[in-house]
């Protein structure tokens, strides 16, 4: 099939576009590099030393026999040239990546919210618009968030996108119907991702559109079979307080020495999902496209596992000897959260998931080891603060590196 996959430098998106490519789709990139530059903007780099896009091509060429296309482009600002392409290659699959995807960037100061509400929400309209407009057939497979669902402890397991209501007519007959289910998000980055779905929604009934959302919950692990591959190949890996994710961040704390950090209480419970089982799922998407429903959009939760984050800590920890230490919470989330959530969708296309050991924790740490003379000690500290009074509380049990200047960020305020 030939696939394109918008955001194809990141985290996710390179190991995806290796794997869609080792399983003998044709597959062109699109980025506008800005993840690169937000590195620059948060003086924190990956911590894994990651290649520029034109040797990470050249690599997987050399490697594999395959090419791979790259095309540099801002999907929320290049309206047209995104048309063109789209028209140019009229492509099988869009796999989406390309957006801001940290919640505590998001909450760094006004500008920061106003970048991500106008990259995302844009971008994710661009490439809509651009389907319906010159490749209606196109399967649009999106990267969206568990965090849409919210994070209240609810008696039951999580649906897949859907809920179906009852309630009284007028004549107190009761009626059913199903409902997106509501979203509660807990950062401006998860509301981007919870305007997408109604997005999807509307061009999926107007113009006939298909589209898959995955409901992916955090990610962990760096590489993947295809990135290991090559020096040059090597997957990016964020540690820092605002793109590092929590369990990557205990890993790479743990390899150098610094304590666990864990938020308020450690109560909360989150969904994760290794990173090989990542692109295995979008592969699973990718290559499902012909089982979508008329007209409605096609969610399907991305996790494997459920884990409260203080249990985290206490595993690494126990694997590793590292200290913990809680800090003040800088988010606005509940103490503590239970969570369940069905993915029986991805189960029943083939996924076989990765469960968290012991061993695939130290292989970790053992990586982050390797690369621990590139970590920024003062890049790890969680600064981005949901309110003030997080601040104020934050303030009195560790130094306030305040969030940047609201001017000079890196995507640009529009
Ligand atoms: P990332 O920041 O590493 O990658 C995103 C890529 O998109 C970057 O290469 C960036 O340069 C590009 N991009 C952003 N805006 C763009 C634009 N306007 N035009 C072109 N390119 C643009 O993030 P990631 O971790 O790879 O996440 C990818 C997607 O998966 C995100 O949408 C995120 O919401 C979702 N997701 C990630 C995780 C996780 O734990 N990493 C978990 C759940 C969902
Ligand atoms: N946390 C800590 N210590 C840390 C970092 C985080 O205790 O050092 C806590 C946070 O307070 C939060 C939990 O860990 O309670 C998860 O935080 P996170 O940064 O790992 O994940 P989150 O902000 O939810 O975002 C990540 C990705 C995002 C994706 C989301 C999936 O950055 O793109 O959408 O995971 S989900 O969590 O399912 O919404």
């Amino acid at each position: 099939m030939r696939v394109m996959v918008l955001g194809g430098d990141g985290f996710c998106g390179w190991p995806t576009a290796l794997h869609l490519s080792a399983h003998g789709h044709d597959v062109t990139i699109v980025d506008n590099l800005v993840r690169r530059r937000i590195d620059d903007e948060l003086g924190a780099g990956s911590l894994t030393p990651i290649a520029t896009p034109a040797e990470r091509l050249a690599a997987w060429h050399e490697v594999s026999g395959n090419p791979l296309g790259f095309v540099e482009l801002d999907v929320a600002a290049d309206y047209h040239a995104l048309t063109e392409l789209l028209a140019d290659e009229r492509p099988d699959a869009v796999v989406h990546f390309a957006e801001q995807r940290a919640a505590p960037y998001s909450m760094k100061s006004p500008a920061h919210k106003r970048y991500t509400v106008d990259n995302n929400v844009t971008a994710t309209h661009n490439v809509l618009v651009a389907l319906a407009a010159v490749s209606p057939g196109t399967h649009l497979v999106h990267l969206g968030t568990m965090g849409v669902y919210g994070y209240e402890s609810v008696p039951a397991d999580l649906p897949e996108g859907y809920l179906t209501v009852t309630y009284p007519d007028r004549e107190g007959r009761p009626r059913s119907r199903e409902i997106l289910y509501p979203t509660r998000p807990g950062s401006v980055y998860h509301l981007t991702k919870s305007l997408d779905q109604l997005l999807f929604a509307f061009y999926a009934r107007n113009d006939g559109l298909h589209v898959t959302d995955l409901h992916q919950g955090i990610v962990w692990g760096t590489q993947t079979p295809q990135t290991g591959r090559d020096p040059r190949l090597i997957n990016r890996f964020d540690y820092d307080g605002d793109f590092g994710t929590v369990l990557n961040r205990f890993l790479v704390e743990a390899a150098i020495g610094h304590p666990l950090t864990v938020h308020g209480t450690g109560g909360q419970t989150r969904a994760f999902i290794n990173i090989n089982d990542t692109v295995e799922c979008i592969r699973l998407a990718v290559e499902s496209g012909d089982r979508l429903d008329d007209g409605r959009v096609r969610v399907m939760n991305q996790l494997t596992q459920t884990h409260r984050v203080s249990d985290l800590a206490g595993l690494v920890s126990s694997a590793t000897g590292a200290a913990i230490v809680r800090v003040a919470n800088p988010r606005d989330e509940a103490d503590e959260n239970a969570l369940a959530a069905r993915n029986d969708q991805l189960l029943g296309l083939g996924l076989d998931p990765i469960l968290l050991t012991e061993d695939l924790l130290l292989a970790e740490v053992g990586l982050a080891r390797r690369y621990a003379d590139r970590v920024r000690r003062s890049a790890i500290p969680a600064v981005s603060y949901w309110n003030d009074s997080r601040r104020t509380a934050a303030a009195t049990t560790e130094p306030d590196h305040s969030a940047p200047a609201a001017s000079d960020i890196a995507g640009g305020a529009r």
